[in-house]
């Protein structure tokens, strides 16, 4: 493990320390895990990356269950491909994570206990085969806004982990919007299902951005210490102007009445986004969160012989070793 010089405001330094530690943020330099840091920089990492890292890997259960329901072979290799990916930014993100001070089996903890927040996006069902494709078109297409983000992040460890993961989503991304551009060009069923799946999936993809800056107690000291380079709206709006000229040039339509395009600000602009089923899904009551917790903790458990193969396999090599 790391020793890590944690900084706490009884320290008498602390001062002197937080204005160097700052700025080395103004000058752009990176973070590492041995470096000086306040305490608070690490919780908020902490919170963060390890919910991201829950993310992708309850991120692959709405995805994962379609492998089998595949239409055709091309489809299922490129869905597990996809959802092998998800596992994989899982781990980045646990390790960047780790380099913090905080473990493995305490984070997922957190989340097998239901004490640690996951995306939003991740506790509705899939209820078609459309839904993978809007999900790869939109939902990773948010995820990419915001990781392009972070991918900037004065975090070493978390910064690095969003530059690889960043080119494995644009792939995702890509994928998702061939396969909606084809359903949507296709016959009166296809494109209804599509449609029906943008009317399911758009709200959330909008809340996943996090709630507005004038709701997000988080923001202001994340993006002083350069965790994060945008704010939530901006996020939301890169968004928004992005996908929306493309969705409709593709025949399909968001189900927001007040989408409109602005000509003074040459933004795009939406509804009323209904908060109150945010803050429900995040808090656990969303249409999936037990479903997707139960799957979790299922999952650890039918692991657990695997982990301790590895154990005992680890002590016979240090034993032989030491021999
Ligand atoms: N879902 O003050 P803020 C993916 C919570 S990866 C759940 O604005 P902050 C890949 C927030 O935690 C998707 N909770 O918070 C993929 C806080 O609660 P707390 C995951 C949310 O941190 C694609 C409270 O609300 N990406 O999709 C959400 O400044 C396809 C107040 O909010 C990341 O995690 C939400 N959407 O900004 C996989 C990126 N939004 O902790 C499979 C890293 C807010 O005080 C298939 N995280 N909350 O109890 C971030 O960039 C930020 O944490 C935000 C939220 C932008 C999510």
């Amino acid at each position: 493990m790391v020793k890590l010089r944690i900084g706490y405001p009884e320290d008498p330094d602390y001062q002197e320390r937080l204005e160097e530690f700052e700025a080395r943020i103004a000058r752009g330099e990176k973070i590492e895990p041995g470096d000086w840091m306040p305490a608070e920089y690490r919780r908020q990492l902490i919170r963060m990356i390890s919910q991201h890292a829950h993310s992708e890997w309850v991120g692959m259960l709405p995805e994962g269950a379609w492998i089998p329901r595949a239409p055709s072979l091309r489809r299922k290799l490129i869905l597990l491909a996809k959802v092998q990916d998800e596992a994989g930014h899982g781990q980045y993100l646990y390790h960047a994570a780790e380099t913090l001070g905080v473990t493995r089996e305490e984070m997922v903890e957190a989340l097998l206990s239901g004490k640690a927040k996951y995306s939003n996006i991740f506790n509705y069902p899939t209820l078609t085969w459309a839904d993978v494709g809007i999900i790869g078109w939109l939902v990773d297409g948010m995820a990419i806004k915001n990781q392009t983000m972070l991918a900037q992040c004065s975090y070493g460890p978390y910064s690095r982990a969003m530059v690889r993961i960043c080119a494995e989503e644009t792939f995702h991304h890509k994928q998702g919007k061939e396969a909606v551009l084809l359903y949507a060009k296709g016959s009166p069923k296809q494109r209804r299902m599509v449609q029906d799946a943008l009317n399911r999936w758009w709200w959330p993809t909008l809340m996943m951005a996090g709630p507005h800056d004038t709701d997000s107690p988080h923001t202001p000291l994340l993006l002083r210490w350069g965790i994060k380079t945008k704010t939530n709206d901006q996020i939301r709006q890169e968004f928004l102007d992005e996908h929306v000229p493309e969705l409709l040039e593709a025949g399909l339509v968001p189900p927001d009445p007040e989408l409109r395009y602005d000509e003074k600000t040459g933004h795009w602009v939406h509804g009323p986004i209904p908060w109150d089923e945010f803050w429900k899904v995040i808090n656990g009551e969303g249409p999936m969160n037990r479903h997707r917790l139960l799957a979790r903790q299922r999952a650890h458990e039918e692991g657990r012989w695997v982990r301790e193969a590895l154990e005992a396999y680890s002590k016979r090599r240090l034993a032989q070793a030491a021999d």
